[in-house]
């Protein structure tokens, strides 16, 4: 790939292009890992792009969140609604319920409608969370409560269930802290002060015992605590904590500890390198996993984009 970058050490362009090519480098490098002997096998087979490692849904969605913040200004729920349903592929590995949400869309029903046909209550599965990084970096700086209704309107569309929603705002909320460079401490602080289920409750405050403490948790530790499933409670605290866990680390040693959980680890890993790309910055990903990424140049214009309408606080 040819280098976008920007010449000066991280700042909130490299930070945000960060993350969103963070996101998809993940994605992309775990999609070979995620689930059982089926989906490893049709990975195999379709898994590359002309020689690139192929993205999936994590990604398609993430990218289509920052284009509409980008060219809209605000979460506008009819125009991510079409441009998800636009860009679906079954080729990218779209969860089951979300696909069919997406092609009802397709064919002309309203998302508000759609959205409860599969599931009456909504999706809970960690779909919205996948493609919450951009909207962090988007309304950082806005006050929490902004930031977290801007989260559950765009998880709405496909995951009305408010453990669904509740997954995007906590990688929303981590990604807009990471980004503006706040300590461990501040990022506590903040993720305790707002509210959030009993469940997910209990697993950030365990993360924050570990990570507090310094202990080095042994992965299988991490997947039976915190979860290591396709649901947003069983995935986004692991994100959280693999995440804060490698932000001094080396991006390659946050891959490899995601793969060692296992389970979800192309949507794991894309919230966790979403979220440490937002601190570290494009210049700090592993330029040689980036030149193996399917489209990776055209991903990094449209992260430019994307920043261009942020305003950074
Ligand atoms: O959440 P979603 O978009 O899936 C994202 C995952 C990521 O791992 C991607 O990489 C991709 O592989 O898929 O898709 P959904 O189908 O909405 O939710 C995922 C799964 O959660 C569903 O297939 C169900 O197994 C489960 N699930 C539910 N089960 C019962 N009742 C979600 N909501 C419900 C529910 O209400
Ligand atoms: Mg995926
Ligand atoms: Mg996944």
């Amino acid at each position: 790939m040819s280098d976008h970058r920007p010449s000066s050490p991280p700042e909130s362009l490299d930070r945000i292009q960060g993350a969103l090519l963070g996101v998809a480098l993940a994605d992309a490098w775990g999609a070979p890992h995620e689930g059982g002997p089926l989906e490893g096998l049709l990975w195999r087979m379709i898994g590359t792009r002309h020689g690139r490692w192929r993205w999936t849904d994590d990604t398609q969605m993430t990218f289509d969140v920052a284009a509409s913040l980008a060219e809209l200004g605000r979460i506008d729920q009819d125009d991510l609604a079409l441009r998800f349903a636009r860009s679906y592929r079954w080729s990218r590995g779209y969860g089951p319920g979300a696909a069919r949400i997406l092609k009802r869309i397709r064919r002309g029903e309203h998302w508000s409608s759609a959205s409860r046909k599969v599931y009456t209550q909504g999706s809970f599965g960690n779909g919205a969370a996948m493609r919450a990084v951009p909207i962090g970096l988007f309304f950082a700086g806005q006050g929490t409560h902004t930031l977290i209704t801007a989260a559950h309107c765009a998880a709405e569309i496909t995951h009305a269930h408010p453990d669904g929603k509740e997954g995007a705002a906590l990688i929303a909320l981590v990604a807009s802290l990471v980004f503006t460079g706040c300590s461990p401490s501040d990022i506590w602080a903040a993720i305790r002060a707002a509210s959030w289920s009993p469940v997910v409750t209990e697993k950030l405050a365990t993360a924050e015992q570990w990570l507090g403490a310094q202990q080095p948790i042994a992965p299988s530790i991490v997947a039976r605590q915190l979860g290591r499933s396709i649901t947003a409670a069983g995935s986004c605290p692991t994100a959280v904590y693999i995440a804060l866990r490698h932000l001094r680390e080396p991006f390659v040693d946050l891959l490899d500890f995601t793969r060692r959980v296992g389970g979800d680890v192309d949507t794991i890993g894309a919230m966790a390198g979403g979220l440490w790309g937002a601190a570290r910055g494009l210049g700090a990903l592993p330029m040689e996993y980036l030149a193996k990424l399917e489209d990776a140049d055209r991903l990094v214009r449209e992260a430019s984009r994307f920043a261009s309408a942020c305003s950074v606080p």
